[in-house]
């Protein structure tokens, strides 16, 4: 959890508002789903009610930040990731052209029972041989998709299912368990997602294989304009988190293993690390 900034998170099941490196609880009733149905300034007026100091016990469970909210994610809005799809699709022109097309790349990624939060499994797919972790700044939006704030993504992708076909995207992309999120939401009007690093780390047997950085300032695309494609003609009555895209891409090399762990950390937004474990076939 970041020392410092004003964040919302789960702990120990309940939400709580961190300012400074000081806990306060939120009413009981409070929710992601109630707060992201409040406009930008009504979520201000709640938030800074002046409320006691919470005790947050050094190693209290902090949940996913999310409730019944749909994860979406942009694709193809770093340089790095173009050149990864290029090398692993069987034509590299879809990717080319969205990459510089008006039009971004956004897709459907997650239910929230999909997500998982800080230390929680995260999956690869039992029919899948690439599998690669993408760290992704989030961001959160309210019903009415403005920005309320910003927390951690893992998109955790197949490389060998999507590089197979893009028109399997959804199935290299969406399984139980293919999504981490967390540890806590910066709110939007104390932290700016400008210029963020952004680094991933994988560890296997307790040594670190693979490491890598980038920052925010490479990506392609503003994030008011990829909103505004993704409201085109829906709505979110409790609002819905958008994963901006990875700029991180392990070489061709590379693939996830039952019992790695990945570490992501952004500038601002604290640490989201995930064991990473291999379904077994759940059809059969
Ligand atoms: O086009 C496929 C997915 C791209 C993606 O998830 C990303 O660039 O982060
Ligand atoms: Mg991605």
């Amino acid at each position: 959890m970041p020392a410092t900034g004003l964040h919302l998170a789960r702990v120990a099941g309940a939400i709580h508002l961190r300012r400074q490196g000081t806990w306060s609880l939120l009413p009981d009733d409070a929710s992601f789903d109630s707060l992201l149905r409040l406009s930008l300034n009504e979520l201000r007026g709640v938030l800074d009610k002046e409320r006691p100091a919470a005790f947050v016990r050094e190693g209290a469970v902090v949940g996913a930040p999310i409730d019944s909210q749909e994860v979406w994610a942009a694709g193809v809005t770093y340089q790095r990731s173009l050149e990864a799809r290029a090398d692993e699709a069987i034509s590299s022109d879809p990717y080319d052209r969205v990459y510089s097309a008006a039009r971004p790349e956004l897709f459907f990624k997650a239910t929230h029972g999909r997500v998982r939060g800080p230390g929680e499994t995260l999956f690869i797919r039992s029919d899948s041989t690439w599998d690669v972790p993408e760290p992704e700044l989030a961001v959160v939006c309210n019903s009415r998709l403005e920005v309320v704030g910003y927390t951690i993504g893992n998109d955790v992708s197949s490389r060998s299912i999507e590089g197979e076909n893009p028109l399997y995207l959804p199935q290299a992309k969406v399984f139980d368990g293919c999504c981490g999120l967390g540890p806590a939401v910066a709110l939007a009007w104390e932290f700016s997602p400008a210029d963020r690093s952004i680094e991933l780390e994988i560890r296997r047997r307790g040594s670190v294989i693979y490491r890598s950085a980038t920052s925010t300032s490479a990506i392609r695309r503003a994030i008011p304009e990829l909103l505004d494609y993704l409201g085109r003609d829906q709505r979110f009555e409790a609002g819905c988190v958008l994963l901006t895209g990875t700029g991180i891409v392990p070489p061709s090399d590379f693939t996830l293993e039952d019992g790695d762990v990945v570490a992501i950390r952004i500038d601002g937004l604290g640490l989201l690390e995930n064991p990473i474990h291999r379904h077994a076939r759940t059809n059969q």
